[in-house]
């Protein structure tokens, strides 16, 4: 895809049906974990397509990403095929961990993800140390970090974007702002606001941009990836969010207005709001939806058709 300053018109269909297969693929996943057909614990970040989206489709070929535990999302837009995930979450070596990981542990290196980490804010000093790395090798790439807003609070946070700073390496620090730390809201675990202030600390260039556009959240990137890119140093680009579910799947919410979720998803959902801009009819998108329910399926089936990794192997990869 051409890269331009805003999305183009006639990439937008591509962008709904990409911000679709997500939401597909994690309620699926949703509905084969209560089913309780993958092990581990669930995070997913439904109502939150368009950050993900959005962000990588700004990148250009090297650029590279670190995530979060809420992971599945950046993980496809970064170019996972569906069934290399799937195959992960059950945990088969088929998965882009080879079955290691599960779903806070997704890498992806040769896409460029240098993975999910079940480490709130874990990502943040590796994507540091990568720009740097891109710096000093003189090469034009840009490494960027999803975090939340909890991770605002940790030390790695500020001592990524102290260093990122001080050595004006090529990253962007995207801030998923949903307004929830789990059970916590915002207004209990930060003693500010308004959190792209986060980034005058530093003395770092802070973009903002509504999360649940994707459109907006494609320009901003593109500011900041450009930015970055030119050796002007990193930028801090905070996304307005909205978590639709509770922080993991199962959590019974008792700390939230119940109405809360159900307003936000009618208001504010990402895949709603660009299916209106482009006027899809009711049939058009039914046959979106079919496209990519089908490959969910199909990731279904790949993944339960896998290889358990062998026993003998659990301690493989175990360097420390
Ligand atoms: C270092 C560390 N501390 C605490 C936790 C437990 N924990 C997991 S997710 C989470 C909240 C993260 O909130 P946020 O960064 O806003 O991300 P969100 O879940 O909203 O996407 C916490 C405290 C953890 N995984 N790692
Ligand atoms: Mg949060």
């Amino acid at each position: 895809m051409e890269h331009r300053t805003t999305l183009a018109k006639s990439d937008l269909h591509d962008v709904l049906r990409e911000m679709l297969l997500i939401r597909r693929f994690e309620e699926k996943v949703e509905e084969r974990f209560r089913a309780g057909e993958l092990p581990g614990f669930l995070h997913v970040a439904i109502g939150q397509e368009a950050s993900a989206v959005g962000v990588c489709r700004a990148l250009e070929d090297g650029d590279v990403i670190a995530s979060t535990h809420r992971a599945h999302g950046h993980t496809l837009a970064k170019g996972t095929h569906p069934n290399e995930l799937m195959a992960e979450l059950y945990g088969k070596q088929e998965g882009c961990s080879h079955g290691y990981g599960g779903s806070m542990h997704l890498f992806d290196v040769e896409r460029g993800n240098m993975g999910a980490n079940a480490v709130v804010g874990g990502g943040l000093p590796l994507v540091t140390g990568a720009a740097l790395a891109f710096q000093m090798r003189g090469e034009p790439r840009v490494a960027v970090a999803f975090f939340g807003d909890g991770a605002t609070n940790i030390g790695t946070f500020h001592e990524a974007l102290n260093l990122a700073q001080l050595w004006t390496v090529p990253a962007v620090f995207v801030l998923e702002d949903n307004k929830w730390a789990e059970s916590t809201p915002e207004s209990q675990h930060s003693p500010i606001r308004d959190l792209s202030l986060r980034a005058k600390a530093f003395g770092m260039k802070g973009l903002k941009a509504d999360g649940q556009d994707v459109e907006a959240v494609y320009k901003a990137a593109r500011q900041a990836l450009d930015h970055a890119r030119s050796g002007k140093g990193p930028v801090f680009l905070h996304l307005d969010c909205v978590r639709f579910r509770g922080h993991y799947i199962g959590d019974p919410q008792v700390y939230r207005d119940k109405d809360e979720a159900r307003r936000l998803a009618e208001t504010r959902d990402p895949i709603t709001r660009l299916r209106e801009k482009l006027q899809l009819g009711d049939d058009e998108f039914a046959d979106l939806d079919t496209e990519v329910t089908e490959i969910v399926e199909a990731s279904v089936e790949f993944a339960k058709a896998g290889t358990d990794p062998a026993p003998e192997d659990a301690l493989k990869n175990i360097y420390a």
